[in-house]
């Protein structure tokens, strides 16, 4: 008897064991080393095809192409971010730039999520002074537990959660998907870090779509970008554009746009100046690597 090839997403993954969803059905699928060897690794959110071998079982013959990557944990073809910031901790933007930069370099939307907006909305007016026109902003309380705000997003994506210690991810999670159960204020006092990282991590269905039950930190770092190349990453720089020198940094070329921009005030001061700090680190990893 011939089998059945049938396509669909991997959810989760332990130890070569892979839960796929086809069609509304969970298969629990095998990876044979062939496959592994070729591929190098299978990955959670990986689209794959796999033979259907009856009873729920399959093994998985090809990984479809990914559109990207995300590392701790690893994770494939996310399609959007939400980037959670809070009045409490106070939000840290440096970190935001770094988050926002990396979506855009791996083709994932960005999405601002502002909560606790219980406790004040001074924290909103911020951020959108900061960011208004590079990412979508939506505010809410995950305390209330009305996670509306973030149905539509949701929606036909896979989409994981970025942002600091304590801002609300897993409160938002747990709204988002009550059998999470996530726990909230789950610093370990002794590491500092989170208690799920060693946690195999899933993505679950919500709503129309997916959301991945981990909140990592891998898009907190600029890796591998070029000091020079920093603000080809920064949309509204790019907007501006016109400046004298096409390989201009905005930082002391004469007659540039982006800085003519922010001292007209049509682009934040505090974004530029994080612009030019960032712009400086990434300059002196580089001299040290010479
Ligand atoms: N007032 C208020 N507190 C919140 C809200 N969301 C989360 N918290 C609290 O903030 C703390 C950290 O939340 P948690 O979800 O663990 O944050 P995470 O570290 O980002 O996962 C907990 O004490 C939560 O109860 C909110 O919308 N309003
Ligand atoms: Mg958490
Ligand atoms: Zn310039």
């Amino acid at each position: 008897m011939k089998s059945k090839l049938l396509s669909g997403r991997i959810v989760k993954g332990v130890g070569g064991v892979f839960t796929v969803l086809a069609e509304e059905r969970k298969y629990t699928c095998f990876s044979p080393k062939k496959l592994r060897y070729k591929q190098l690794d299978v990955l959670v959110g990986d689209n794959v095809q796999f033979e259907d071998l009856g009873k729920g079982k399959g093994v998985i013959v090809e990984v479809l192409p990914r559109k990207n990557k995300l590392y701790r944990p690893e994770i494939a073809n996310v399609d959007l971010c939400f980037l959670v910031l809070a009045s409490e901790p106070q939000p840290d933007f440096y970190l935001a730039d770094k988050v926002l930069i990396n979506c855009f370099k791996q083709g994932i939307e960005p999405v601002i999520v502002v909560n606790k907006t219980d406790l004040t909305v001074d924290t909103l007016n911020q951020v959108q002074s900061n960011y208004n026109g590079i990412a979508d902003i939506v505010s809410m309380s995950a305390v209330s537990g009305n996670v509306d705000a973030l149905k539509d997003y949701i929606s036909g994506k896979v989409c994981c959660f970025a942002g600091q210690s304590a801002v609300g991810k897993t409160s938002i999670l747990n709204a988002l998907l009550p059998s999470f159960n996530g726990q909230v204020g789950g610093l370990s006092q002794k590491t500092g870090r989170g208690t799920h990282t060693t946690r195999h991590s899933s993505i679950h269905k919500v709503f129309d779509g997916y959301v991945v039950d981990t909140c990592g930190f891998s898009l907190c770092d600029l890796d591998d970008i070029r000091s020079e190349d920093l603000h080809l990453y920064l949309d509204d720089f790019v907007q501006i554009g016109g400046c004298k020198y096409t390989s201009c940094t905005h930082t002391v070329e004469p007659d540039c746009c982006v800085r003519q921009a922010v001292a007209e005030g049509r682009l934040n001061k505090e974004r530029y100046d994080r612009y030019v700090e960032e712009f400086n680190e990434l300059k002196e990893k580089e001299k040290d690597q010479y």
